[in-house]
């Protein structure tokens, strides 16, 4: 059976304790649109908090270490986010890799982390604007995929996979259709070969500048399995209008 759509808001470094009356109408608001997975991607800061205030949809984090524990002033462990009461944990954002210098190793590092204490994960892969006009996207993503995913038997139900174009990123620019069911197909076919037939399973995210006016139109490529939402996921009435545009 078909999963249903995955709709992810990813809050970045923007969320106070002020913002969790957007997670209770997010929430609120998943009730009755169940066609959809809904989960929210809070700062570590608001976690445990958002898991209190929200019943029906998701919340995971937006990074973790590799490390169980230990000297590493500043980070957050897999088992930490988990005992936050997260569900999931994002990897390899794009944001990531050029602020922090994430490799492909570090994030399949994350991700054996993340799995090892039972989270979920979102791996996030995607060209630059140099790349694209390259011509070499889909080479730059399936090689990022290859590199950045751990080894999992059960991928179908614990992995997703984020097309995240690093142009599109907040620009309001988006791929055409065409060009992102090339990107997800490519993608699909990476899994297969990583994964075998649990990629059937895994579901492709786009994320980059989603918005409720054009989350319909994005949603319905085939192959694309849900948003990851930046920006239009910190208001509740934008980021309900993807997820109704998702059903
Ligand atoms: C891409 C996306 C969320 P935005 O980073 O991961 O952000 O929707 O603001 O482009």
């Amino acid at each position: 059976m078909a999963k249903r759509p995955y709709i992810v808001g990813n809050w970045k470094m923007h969320g106070t304790r002020s913002m969790l009356s957007e997670a209770r109408a997010i929430d609120r608001a998943a009730e009755r649109l169940i066609k959809a997975e809904v989960a929210l991607a809070p700062p570590a800061t608001l976690l445990h908090a958002t898991r209190k205030e929200a019943d029906l949809i998701g919340v995971g984090a937006q990074d973790c270490h590799t490390a169980e524990g230990g000297a590493h002033t500043g980070d957050i462990s897999a088992a930490m986010i988990k005992d936050a009461g997260a569900g999931f944990v994002i990897l390899g954002h794009s944001e990531r890799r050029a602020d922090h210098g994430e490799t492909n190793e570090d994030v399949k590092a994350k991700g054996q982390a993340a799995l090892s204490v039972g989270l979920n994960i979102i791996v996030c892969v995607g060209e630059t604007e140099q790349q694209r006009d390259a011509g070499t996207a889909l080479s730059v993503v399936t090689e990022q995929l290859a590199a950045s995913l751990p080894e999992c038997a059960d991928a179908g139900d614990r992995v997703t996979v984020a097309y995240e174009p690093v142009w599109a990123i907040g620009t309001g620019r988006t791929p055409t259709v065409e060009e992102i069911g090339a990107i997800h197909a490519a993608i699909r076919a990476s899994l297969l070969e990583i994964y075998g037939e649990a990629a059937q399973e895994v579901r492709i995210l786009y994320g980059g500048s989603v918005k409720p006016d054009n989350a319909s139109e994005l949603l319905s490529i085939p192959e694309v399995g849900g948003a990851l939402v930046g920006g239009a996921s910190l208001s509740a009435d934008s980021f309900v209008g993807i997820v109704a545009a998702a059903m």
